[in-house]
């Protein structure tokens, strides 16, 4: 067969290998792997490189709406760009349900937002905000059956927070239609009390914001979270882990054979509530929930990487600017914690950060750093055999890695919408150097060479994962 495209001389890198050899790809997918492959219109020399599986990051937010006279930073053109830019092949961002409105219009209104936009492919995953009977008996089952196999669900923020009997509807609905349910396990009413608290003692700087979501809080939301999993008999995503607390939460559950998995997040292996602490208004860049914590905490977040707790490693990307009105310098904000938009810019960042502190700093091997950033996000959320990995049939997915290669991680090397980025100086040892999406180059030493509308929308299959034990 002729090739389109030749990776020639690099070591690939999957979930479970690491060799050397050739790839030869036809039609967009990886059709021939061998010592040496034969000629292709276009040869790509990966000598000394890694050649791994694009980034899949199954935790992002693009163009989501926020509250009034707030945006998110990134449009689905600027946050593909930004993900091809950090090695990335794939991103799953959430179609959100606002309150007193239809579900499938919600989708439908976001699809036509993504169509002709993305550099990347992308897939939506749901959020639910308002399960009325006919979202949860006909809306819910639907879409799943059109490939929407998984939903997140809230327990804080006004807008979106369900109760606990709203929760096991949903969970009932995930469990009979075998969808993956992702939960953001913080309290309500907690968060609320300690927010008011603090408000009436003055105490209202971007700091605060963390000390009004202590650990204590996520860890109660997330073992209520698994215990209403454990009464539906449901499997369930904890995301965005923050710390030991949570993180011994899903252990408990696993070592009681419940399938509850989690999710961590660059921010709570690299970042602290004393990040928050910055000047003026500085510290509103590092707002995001639950908070970063401690280095204990992140020592724990280790723990939980390498024991095995956690499947996926992903972004949480939700850029706001900084300096902006409707960012996290808006009026109110300057008022208190409360108002400050809560997330942080990531997506394109992700990679380096875990292939730096992880693989470079001897903590986890490349495999390892494959398994969390790509294979499991496919498997997790029904992309795979097609995408994950590197073999024959699989999607040409891939991303080259100069494994040395030193960078300083700065806002003017960067492609996301934000004007910041929480992680300016920080220094990394390994680069994505090339990103290659179903075997075109759209990404090739830091310049972005594909075009918008390359990137599809994709439907996802069940998951194994989701499949009750
Ligand atoms: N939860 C997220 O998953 N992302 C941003 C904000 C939040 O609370
Ligand atoms: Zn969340
Ligand atoms: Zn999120």
């Amino acid at each position: 067969m002729k090739l389109d495209l030749a990776i020639r001389g690099g070591t690939i890198v999957t979930a479970s290998d690491m060799y050397r050899a050739d790839i030869g790809i036809a039609g967009g997918q990886i059709v021939a792997i061998a010592n040496a492959v034969s000629a292709a219109d276009q040869e790509i020399d990966a000598t000394g490189l890694y050649v791994m599986p694009g980034g899949i990051d199954s935790h992002v937010h693009v163009s989501q709406p926020q509250g009034p006279g707030i945006i998110l930073a990134d449009d689905f053109a600027s946050a593909t760009a930004s993900a091809a830019a950090g090695g990335n092949t794939c991103i799953m961002p959430f179609a959100l349900q606002q309150r007193g409105t239809s579900l499938r219009q919600s989708v439908e209104d976001y699809r036509r937002l993504a169509e002709g936009e993305c550099h990347i492919d992308t897939s939506f995953h749901l959020i639910i905000s308002d399960p009325t009977p006919a979202v949860l008996g006909q809306e819910l089952p639907a879409l799943v059956k059109d490939g929407y196999t998984s939903f997140k669900v809230f327990m804080t923020y006004d807008d979106l927070v369900l109760n606990d009997r709203q929760l096991l509807e949903v969970l009932e609905v995930a469990r009979d239609e075998h969808a993956l349910v992702m939960v953001h396990c913080e309290g309500y009413d907690t968060i609320k009390f300690m927010t008011e608290r603090l408000e009436r003692a003055g105490k209202t700087e971007p700091y605060y914001h963390a000390v009004s979501r202590p650990e204590a809080i996520e860890r109660e939301a997330t073992h209520r979270a698994i215990s209403h999993a454990e009464l539906i008999d449901v499997p369930m995503m904890v995301v965005h882990v923050s710390g030991r607390e949570a993180m011994e939460q899903i252990r408990w559950a696993q070592q009681r054979g419940l399938k509850v998995y989690g999710e961590t997040c660059p921010q709570y292996i690299t970042l602290t509530a004393e990040d928050l602490k910055g000047l003026n208004m500085e510290g509103a860049k590092y707002v995001c929930s639950p908070p970063p914590r401690d280095t204990e905490s992140q020592a724990s977040i280790w723990d939980g990487i390498t024991q095995g707790v956690f499947q996926t490693f992903s972004s949480d990307h939700c850029p706001f600017r900084y300096h902006a009105t409707d960012g996290k310098l808006n009026e109110k904000g300057r008022t208190s914690f409360r108002w400050v938009p809560n997330g942080i810019p990531g997506v394109e960042t992700r990679l380096p950060i875990l292939f730096s502190e992880g693989v470079s700093k001897g903590r986890i091997t490349p495999q390892k750093f494959v398994e969390l950033s790509s294979t499991n996000h496919a498997k997790m959320y029904g992309l795979y055999p097609r995408k994950g990995s590197i073999g024959i049939g699989f999607d040409a997915d891939i991303a080259l890695w100069d494994p040395f290669r030193k960078e300083t991680i700065r806002q003017d090397i960067l492609h996301h919408g934000s004007d910041y980025t929480p992680w300016e100086g920080f220094e990394v040892t390994g680069w994505p150097v090339m990103t290659i999406a179903r075997g075109t180059v759209v990404m090739d030493d830091g310049k972005i060479v594909g075009s918008k509308g390359y990137g599809q929308i994709l439907s996802r299959d069940i998951s194994d994962y989701a499949k009750k034990r």
